[in-house]
This record gives structure tokens, sequence and C-alpha cells, in this order.
């Protein structure tokens, strides 16, 4: 999972960026993007280890990647730039709300930036697929042609009125036909304010799920040391750094869920895409595993607890197998039995 830091310049990308991921952004890889990764931690993760006593725990890592601030003044290279995030999975829309700007109004400003980049995108495959279906081709190819332009043109239409591709809700095999353009639209897309103080409530006219931290502050607490930290915190009347549940919050917000996997050389964490299944999710781990699943033995962490034990789990039935098309749980803690 690769979530891209998105916005206009000075927004606080780069702030958010070094909170998340300790790493310092660099000013010249960032015009290319910099990436770096978050560990997730997990208090599921450290419970199963405090039972497991493994010789490595393993939290689950997002990366996070660094990208220039878009400019409206010079709006030509906002396609350019936002180039950089066709790569990443999911989209955090940082936007300013320090320095007494109307974040809302941003967000719409991000929103024509990427509908116009997407749709530079798709208007020129329009004209190279009508360009095709020109030729003399065989009929299947035709077809496959056909099928492109009619979601390509849909997509178009949608992109003029400025909404994103995403709510077209277009059928997986549509989908898949403009998958390899990486539209920035059709990507998950949360909002995040970076706030200039704590605990502000979320400014007016944004969605009801937005996030949103005070960066710099958490930042400087982060830079801290341990009893500065905490008669610093004791001062502003807060208690626990946000980071780790803003990042938790980002990879819910980016559809990602974890599952466990224990035993006495390791406890771990793994990120995958909710909604996939138990083979899928095996790839996570190794390609290989993917590829000789058998079965997974497979129990929720909540029944692990109350069970106390894997061997009262499997007694309780709460432990069981489960087949290829299991579609895994956040929290799930597995085993992937393979063939050999
Ligand atoms: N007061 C205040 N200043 C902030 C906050 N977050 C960022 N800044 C400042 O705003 C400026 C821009 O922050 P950056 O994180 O570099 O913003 P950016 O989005 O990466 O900017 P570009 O890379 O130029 O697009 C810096 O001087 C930050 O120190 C905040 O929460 N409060
Ligand atoms: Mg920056």
């Amino acid at each position: 999972m690769k979530i891209g830091l998105v916005g206009f310049a000075g927004s606080g990308k780069s702030t958010v960026f070094q909170w998340l991921t300790g790493v310092t952004p660099d000013a010249a890889r960032v015009q290319q993007g910099q990436t770096g990764m978050a560990k997730v931690p997990d208090d599921r993760v450290d419970r199963l280890a405090a039972i497991f006593k493994p010789k490595k725990t393993t939290y689950a890592e997002v990366a996070f990647l660094d990208t220039p601030g878009l400019d409206l003044a010079e709006r030509r290279d906002n396609p350019r730039r936002l180039g950089i995030l066709r790569e990443a999975n999911g989209l955090l829309v940082v936007l300013n709300g320090f320095s007494g700007g109307d974040p809302a109004k941003e967000l719409e400003r991000f929103r024509e930036e990427s509908a116009f980049a997407d749709l530079e995108i798709v208007t020129n495959r329009i004209s190279k697929v009508q360009a095709n279906l020109r030729k003399p081709r065989p009929a299947k190819e035709k077809e496959i042609d056909e099928f492109e332009l009619d979601v390509l043109l849909r997509v178009k239409t949608c992109l003029e009125d400025i909404k994103p591709a995403s709510s077209l809700g277009l059928k997986p095999e549509e989908e898949k036909a403009v998958r390899s353009f990486q539209l920035l639209t059709l990507k998950p897309e949360m909002a995040f304010v970076n706030q200039g103080e704590a605990n502000a409530p979320i400014p007016k006219g944004l969605p009801p799920e937005t996030l949103a931290a005070p960066v710099k502050l958490e930042l400087e607490l982060a830079e801290l040391s341990p009893e500065d930290r905490a008669a610093f915190m004791a001062d502003l009347g807060v208690t626990t750094s946000q980071r780790d549940e803003m990042l938790r919050s980002i990879m819910v917000a980016m559809g990602q869920i974890v599952f466990l996997t224990c035993g006495e050389d390791e406890c771990r964490s793994w990120p995958i895409d909710r909604g996939i299944d138990a083979v899928n999710a095996a790839g996570a781990i190794h390609t290989d595993l993917s590829k000789r699943f058998v079965r997974a033995e497979v129990v929720s962490f909540a029944d692990f607890l109350a069970a106390g034990s894997m061997k009262e789990a499997k007694a309780k039935g709460t432990y069981r197998l489960e087949g290829k098309t299991y579609i895994v749980n956040d929290g799930d803690i597995m085993h992937i039995l393979a063939s050999s």
C-alpha cells in the first residue's frame, strides 16, 4: 500500500510525511516523489507477542509518498505533479487548516485539478481508441476497443462535471478496462486537515469522515525527550500522541485491513485490501504460498482471546478450516496450510 500525500503548495504535506514516517523530507527528492515507510502499531500484535514470546514482532507497514505542491498560478504543470501519484493506491489530500484559509474550498480546487489531470489522459486515450476503430481489424479486437471506448466516454462526461470517476460505480470488468491509466479520481481519497492548534474543530463544508491533526505541534512533540514531552503534553492537556491512531484511521479510510499470524518465530500483522479472499491474503505473505494454498486455519482475534489458547479455540470450533474463497476479516489470525 502506497499513500500519496497531495495538495496545494505549503498545505503541510512534507510536515505530515515527516510526522508519519519519521523520514526527513528532501526538497530535491520530493520533486519526483519521496517515499517513506510507517509501521502501523497494533495492540493485537503486542498481545499475541506477549503470549507467544516470538523471536520477532513485525507490524504492517504502509508507504507514504510526498509530492510537490500544486499551484493555481502554474496550472499547466499540475497534471505533471499529479502524475507522480499515479503509482499510489490511495490519496491523502492535505489541506491547510493553520493559516486562516478555507480548507473546504481548497478540497474543491484540488478535485478540479485532479479531474482536469484525469480528463487529459482520458481524452488522449479516446482519440487513440477512435483512430484504432477506424482501421480494419478483427471483430474480436474491435469489440474490446468498443467496450473500452464506452467506459472512457462515460468517465469523460463524469470528469467534465468535476465528479470523480469513482462516483460512476464502475463494474469490475469496466474498471479493468481503464485500470492501466491509473486515474487519480478512481483511487480511494481522504481529506486531511493540518490544524494549527490542538483539538480545533473540523472546518465547515468538509466531508464528515475528514481526518485532522495539529501536525506541526505533534511533530515538535515527537522530537522532544520523553521527559520534556510529558511536561509539554501535560501543559497542553493532551495524553497521547495522535500519530498511531491517525495511521490506523488512514488505513481504514484507504480500505485496508490486517490479518495476523503468530508463532514462536514471529507475530505479525499483514496489510491487505478489505474484501480479498484467503488465497490472495496468503499471497501477501509470499506469492508461492498463494500458489500452493490448500486451506487456511482461521480464528478471529476476539475468539482467540476469549478461548485463551489455540487448543481451546479449536475445541470450541472458533478456530476452524476455511477454503480459498473465504473473505478475510480485520484481525483474523490465520495459518496457511500449503502443499509441498
Ligand atoms: N503554524 C503552522 N505552520 C505549519 C503547520 N504545518 C506546516 N506548517 C508550516 O507551513 C510551511 C509549509 O509546510 P510544508 O510541510 O513544507 O508544506 P508542503 O505542503 O510540503 O509544501 P510544498 O512542498 O511547498 O508544497 C512550513 O513552514 C511549515 O513549518 C501547522 O500545523 N501550523
Ligand atoms: Mg513539501
